[in-house]
Formats: C-alpha cells, sequence, structure tokens
C-alpha cells in the first residue's frame, strides 16, 4: 500500500489537469430544489462534495478539539444521483492529521464515504485542507475541506505499580494511561517518561499502545532499594507528571562476615603500638548482595581484662546499621593487661545469622631480655688497620609470649671502638628487629676485639607459674642490674666499662646476662634488656700455619693448615683461599697435583680457621703452597716443602712370625722405592720385596734381621723371630 498510495495522487492529479479543472468547488447539489429547480442547470459532470462532523453529528472544521471527527464525502453522478460501492481516496497533510481506518473507503448506498480524521500527533498545529477524491466513468470528483487542528490537552491517569510490595531486588511491569482532550490516547500516540528514585526503569520513555496505555517494566536492582519505599513517576509533554511509590521488602539477611581485623595485634595503652583496631563485618543476603541499613548486633566475647569497645571504656552490646556496602566496624581498644579479644556480630533481626572475628591479640610491645638476639653480619673485618671497613649489628626482640614489639621501639647500640651509625636503630615494618652499621676507625683495641652492646627499655624475664601471662608475686624473676659494655670480655665489670645506669642498689645474681654489681633491686619489673657481640678487627695480612697429615703407607697426602690474623683472631671474613700443588720433581715421572677441593674462603669466625687439603703424587722436594688474600687484595701466601720421613716400617723395632705364616707390613718415610732384604733366608723371606708394602714369610725356628734400603741409600733394620 505505501508504494501504491503516491502512484494513486499521481494519476488522479493528472486527470484533473486534462479535465481543464479541478480543484475548485463543484457546487452544492441541488437536492433540495425538486420541480422548482431553474432549467439547464444539471450538472454535465460527477460531483464530490465534503464534510467534516463531530462525535454528535455537527458540522465542524476543527480536528481534535473533542472526540472524533469523521470525515464524509458523498459521491454524485452527472444526473445528481448517488454513486454506491465507488472508492474514495482521502489526502492531508500526514503531518497534522492521521486519516483511520484507512485513507480510501467505497461509498454506500447514499454515495456517501466515511473516515475518521484525528490530530496526526499531540504536537501537531495549524490549519490544513483535507481532500476526497473519486471517479465516476471514468471522470474524476474531488473536493477539498480545510481544517483547524485544535490544542490537544494531554493527562495522565492511573499509574499503576501493581498492589503488593516488590520483594528484594524483585522486578515487575507498571504503566500509565494517557488520555488526549479527555478521551484515550488511542489514536494520537503520546510519548511517556518513566523515572525512578531508585533501582532501574525500562525503556525509560514508551509510547501509548492502541489503547493509550504506556508499559515499562521496573527493577529493584540496586540494594540501597531494598527496604524502601521507591518513588515512579510518569511524565509526559503538557501533561501533570503522575507520581506514586511502590514498597519493596527488604532483603533477609542469611550470613554475617568477618572481614578484617585491623591491625590484628595492638599493644596496651601507653605504648609506642597501636592501642586500637577497627574490626569489620558484614551482611549479605541469600544471593551475596551486601544489605544495607541492617541492624547488627555487636557483642565482646572471649574479652581479657581491660578489653573496651565502640568508645573507650565501653563493654556493652553495641547495636549498628550496615552500611551501602553491607559493612559494619567497630573500634577495639586494648587495657593496661595483655590478653586477646573476639568481637561477635549478629542481625537484630535474626541472631542466628552472626559470625566471630579473629583472635585479636593485645601484647605489652615489651621487649623482655630472654627473647632478644643480636647478630653481626662480617664477624671479622680488616680493620685493624684500615678505616671505613663495615659490618651490621641487627638486635632482635619480642614480648614476653614472642609477640613482636611494636614499629617505634628504639634500640641504642654501643661499642668499645669504632662507630654505631646510627647509634639508634627504629623498629619498623613490623619486623621487631633494626640494624646498626659498625665502622672502623678511632683507637684500636689491641687484641683486635670490639665490643657492641644493643639494648633497649624492657622488662625483667619471670617464670609464669599461673599462665596468666601476668606477672604475680611470688614467682620466680631474673632480676638484672645496669646493663655494661663488658669491653675487654671477661663476663664482669671492670672499672672504666661503660654502663646504663638505674636505680637499683642491691647485690645482682648470678646470670649469664652481666650487670654491674650492686645495681639490682630484688623486685621484677623494668629493666634494659642487652645483648653483647663481638666483632674481630684483623689484620690485613694473614698468619698461615700447617702440617702435613701422618703418611699413609709411607706417603704423604694430605696437609692440615690454618689461616688467622696477627691477633690469633679469624682473618676477614670471606677472604678466598687458594691451595696450589708445586711439582717441582718434573724429573721422578710423578705428578703432584692437588685432590679435591683446594679453593675455599674465610668463613664467618671470630677464630682462626683449619683447612684439610689432599693431594697425590708429592714427594720430597715438592711444595704445597696456601694463598689468602684479604678483602682489600694483600695476598699472604707460604709454602709447606714435603718433609723428609725418617725410614721406618710399621713392624716397629722387632716383630714375630710363626713358621708358614705370612704378615704385611708398611714403609715409613724415606724416598720410593725401597728394597728389602732377609738376613737369613732360612729364617724368613721378603715376598714382593720392592715398593711401600712388603709381606714376611716364616720359613724356621731363629732370629735373623730385615734391613730396608731407601733409593737415596738410607736404611732401617729390625729384628724378626720365627717360631
Ligand atoms: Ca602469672
Ligand atoms: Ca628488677
Ligand atoms: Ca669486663
Ligand atoms: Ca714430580
Amino acid at each position: 500500500m505505501r508504494y501504491f498510495k503516491p502512484f494513486l495522487s499521481i494519476a488522479f492529479a493528472a486527470i484533473i489537469v486534462a479535465c481543464g479543472g479541478g480543484g475548485g468547488d463543484p457546487g452544492t447539489p441541488t437536492n433540495g430544489c425538486g420541480n422548482n429547480c431553474p432549467p439547464s442547470t444539471t450538472p454535465s459532470a460527477p460531483t464530490m462534495s465534503l464534510a467534516l462532523m463531530d462525535a454528535a453529528g455537527n458540522v465542524t472544521n476543527s480536528i481534535g478539539s473533542s472526540g472524533m471527527v469523521s470525515a464524509k464525502a458523498t459521491l454524485l453522478d452527472a444526473k445528481g444521483n448517488p454513486v454506491a460501492g465507488s472508492l474514495v481516496r482521502f489526502s492531508g497533510d500526514e503531518a497534522l492529521i492521521r486519516i483511520t481506518p484507512s485513507p480510501d473507503a467505497l461509498t454506500d448506498a447514499a454515495g456517501v464515504a466515511t473516515v475518521n480524521v484525528s490530530a496526526a500527533s499531540i504536537q501537531a498545529v495549524g490549519a490544513g485542507e483535507l481532500t476526497a477524491a473519486g471517479t465516476v466513468g471514468g471522470v474524476v470528483a474531488t473536493t477539498s475541506k480545510a481544517y483547524q487542528l485544535a490544542p490537544l490537552q494531554v493527562a495522565l491517569a492511573g499509574l499503576n505499580l501493581g498492589s503488593t510490595p516488590l520483594e528484594a531486588y524483585g522486578t515487575r511491569p507498571v504503566s500509565v494511561m494517557a488520555t488526549v482532550n479527555g478521551q484515550p490516547a488511542t489514536n494520537t500516540p503520546v510519548q511517556v517518561a518513566f523515572t525512578t528514585s531508585c533501582g532501574t526503569i525500562a525503556p525509560s520513555s514508551a509510547l501509548t499502545d492502541a489503547n493509550g496505555k504506556a508499559s515499562a517494566s521496573y527493577t529493584a536492582s540496586s540494594p540501597a532499594c531494598a527496604g524502601t519505599n521507591v518513588l515512579i513517576t510518569a511524565s509526559a509533554p503538557g501533561a501533570a507528571p503522575l507520581a506514586a511509590s511502590l514498597a519493596v521488602q527488604a532483603p533477609q539477611a542469611t550470613n554475617m562476615q568477618f572481614v578484617s581485623a585491623s591491625p590484628q595485634l595492638i599493644y596496651l595503652a601507653g605504648s609506642v603500638g597501636p592501642s586500637r583496631s577497627l574490626v569489620t563485618f558484614k551482611v549479605v543476603d541469600i544471593n551475596g548482595n551486601p544489605l544495607v541499613n541492617h541492624a547488627v548486633q555487636l557483642s565482646l566475647v572471649n574479652s581479657g581484662p581491660g578489653i573496651t569497645f565502640g568508645t573507650p571504656g565501653n563493654t556493652a552490646n553495641l547495636q549498628q546499621t550496615s552500611n551501602a556496602a553491607g559493612l559494619v566496624s567497630v573500634s577495639v581498644f586494648s587495657g593496661t593487661v595483655p590478653t586477646s579479644a573476639v568481637v561477635r556480630a549478629a542481625s537484630a533481626s535474626n541472631p542466628s545469622v552472626a559470625v566471630e572475628s579473629n583472635v585479636l591479640t593485645v601484647a605489652t610491645g615489651i621487649a623482655v631480655q630472654k627473647a632478644t638476639s643480636i647478630a653481626v653480619g662480617k664477624f671479622s673485618i680488616e680493620g685493624l688497620s684500615r678505616d671505613g671497613e663495615t659490618t651490621t649489628v641487627t638486635f632482635s626482640m619480642a614480648d614476653r609470649v614472642g609477640n613482636p614489639v611494636p614499629d617505634g621501639t628504639q634500640v641504642n647500640f654501643v661499642a668499645s671502638s669504632g662507630v654505631l651509625i646510627p647509634p639508634t636503630c627504629v623498629v619498623s615494618g613490623g619486623s621487631s628487629t633494626c640494624s646498626s652499621t659498625f665502622r672502623s676507625q678511632g683507637t684500636r683495641p689491641a687484641n683486635g676485639r670490639v665490643a657492641v652492646l644493643a639494648y633497649v627499655p624492657g622488662e625483667e624475664d619471670f617464670i609464669d607459674a599461673n599462665g596468666n601471662n601476668v606477672y604475680d608475686a611470688g614467682e620466680a624473676f631474673f632480676d638484672l642490674g645496669n646493663a655494661l659494655l663488658d669491653s675487654n670480655f671477661n663476663g664482669k665489670y671492670d672499672t672504666g666499662e661503660f654502663t646504663v645506669p638505674r636505680a637499683g642498689s642491691v647485690p645482682c645474681p648470678s646470670s649469664n646476662v652481666p650487670s654491674r654489681p650492686m645495681t639490682c633491686d630484688g623486685v621484677w619489673g623494668a629493666n634494659d634488656v642487652r645483648r653483647q657481640a663481638m666483632v674481630v678487627l684483623s689484620s690485613s695480612s694473614a698468619v698461615i700455619t700447617g702440617t702435613f697429615q701422618p703418611p699413609v703407607g709411607g706417603v704423604r697426602n694430605g696437609l692440615a693448615f690454618v689461616i688467622g690474623d696477627v691477633n690469633g683472631n679469624s682473618f676477614s671474613s670471606g677472604s678466598p683461599v687458594v691451595v696450589t700443588a708445586l711439582d717441582r720433581t718434573s724429573g721422578n715421572k710423578s705428578s703432584c697435583v692437588m685432590v679435591g677441593k683446594a679453593d675455599f674462603t674465610i668463613p664467618n669466625s671470630l677464630l682462626p680457621t683449619e683447612f684439610l687439603v689432599a693431594f697425590t703424587g708429592c714427594t720430597v722436594g715438592d711444595a704445597i703452597d696456601v694463598k689468602v688474600t684479604s678483602p682489600s687484595g694483600l695476598v699472604t701466601s707460604r709454602e709447606f716443602a714435603l718433609p723428609v720421613d725418617t725410614l721406618s716400617t710399621t713392624a716397629g723395632e722387632a716383630t714375630t712370625l710363626l713358621v708358614g705364616q705370612n704378615k704385611s707390613f708398611q714403609v715409613i718415610g724415606g724416598v720410593a722405592p725401597n728394597m728389602i732384604t732377609s738376613s737369613n733366608t732360612n729364617v724368613f723371606t721378603v715376598v714382593n720385596n720392592i715398593g711401600a708394602t712388603f709381606t714376611l714369610s716364616g720359613k724356621g725356628p731363629g732370629t735373623a734381621t730385615a734391613t730396608v734400603t731407601d733409593s737415596a741409600g738410607a736404611t732401617g733394620i729390625f729384628t724378626v723371630t720365627v717360631e
């Protein structure tokens, strides 16, 4: 039809032009004049007339003012008789008017074709012409009628949000009716916009349908909608907005979750560490969505003395309302006693929906003597005569039950020589430890041994007999006096040694932690917990001593050597050691070489280090060379020449055989090869005569001598008795 319509219109226009006229009013039919009609006025062509009528049947030229307007076109033939069953085409400006149900209609028995005419839209304004055209016997009859579009009054009514509350996160259809000039907007569509105070509505703008109804779908998609009255508004241009509220049900709390305790370790009030932790819970519904504005009951469980929450000093249960993320948080405050605490959160409306927090630990934050350690990075540094050689010194701490001391704890360092940078280190990152760097400079101790003391205000150890984590009167404790820097390492205070003053004035018990005498106080309490370490300032040149291992089967194959510094301390830690075999007897066809590991480093040690190396093929005239290089590059080396061993055998001064018995012995010392001879082969003979190992065989009772002769002409003699 959309293709056919313009074609028809052009066809009609062509016909009208061909007739030499058209478009004008062909005149009013002469119906009603009867026999009194003037002669010769009978039309010579078919005629079309057109009238607009309102709902009441009255002629009008106004469209849209009230209700439906109908257009009635009357088609008469040339004789003025109605033409029945003929097609009439109505047309007009489609931007202004709509013609329904169809622009084409057939004439009835009275020659009348009828259509409905309404405004094309509520925005349409102005005036225009409605045209009706038909044909009779191939002759066109057409006419037009001017009309004025009346202003349209649009109104909304009957906003329908359903009659029951919507479940949380639910969806339901919503609709509104639109009227135009008091009648349902069935012919003139109205664009209706929907908005909501919470959640989503789609489409946000909808046209009225054939019944004048605009429809959309609302979803309470946001957690914030749950448990509230959502306002839904419908609006259309020129109409007063219409609003109504829809109750969205609160979701049911189905799960309470512990989210975090931050931090999980807090310290006694007054400590340098945090004394407050924020404990957070989350309440969710069956879909895992956070519940907003949900009442949550908070209580302290398993809490030690002094623990409070919400506000300092409060231990009573609290009620809080979950935020937009479904979270509730409460502060927990430490008391004055180390302990632990757990917070319980429960739905106020359903106490069975509950959870408990992790255990929150309240630590003293005070270091105890037994938990302290001091560690030195490199035990021995090349600092005896070199400035600027460094090593790290680390002090580690814990409180009485092994909790870390808080960040911010300051550790003091002092040393009997050199400098510590910084002189105090500060615990950070929850590490419960901190470090300083020792640097060689200034006057050195003659023996190269520097004492480094680390100390921090802490508390004395005690035996917690009743396990309550608190010192109680009568429990054994380890009294400490003033901390001291034992510069001469004799384990006790000497005049002139550095001490950290405290107020005590009674004798100190014997302890492996030295104190200045007469500075204890006889009661358990605070003191400086401390540890001392030694740093060796090593000489740049080494002292190398060594001895060959005893010969095995008459052959030397091992050297034990010791590397130290000039004070008998460890040489500098990490110094490389290289051992090489020096074959200086190329003529003997025996290669003197190292066997196994021959490269070492000086380990972390305070004392000289012993090494053991193996070699083979080395004889008198060869040597083993030991070389060590200090960190600054100074090389110390020493050669160990293979010794000439006294010629002997494992038979000793004398040995005894039975007749027919064979016994084996080894040559010790001398220069191989060896020759062994018997003074009387009736008493014994020598088997495997030449070599380091030989065998004597008893032949007959008697006594004879065995003589060993080495290649250098040395001899050894022993007595052999055969029984
Ligand atoms: Ca106790
Ligand atoms: Ca004390
Ligand atoms: Ca001392
Ligand atoms: Ca050789």
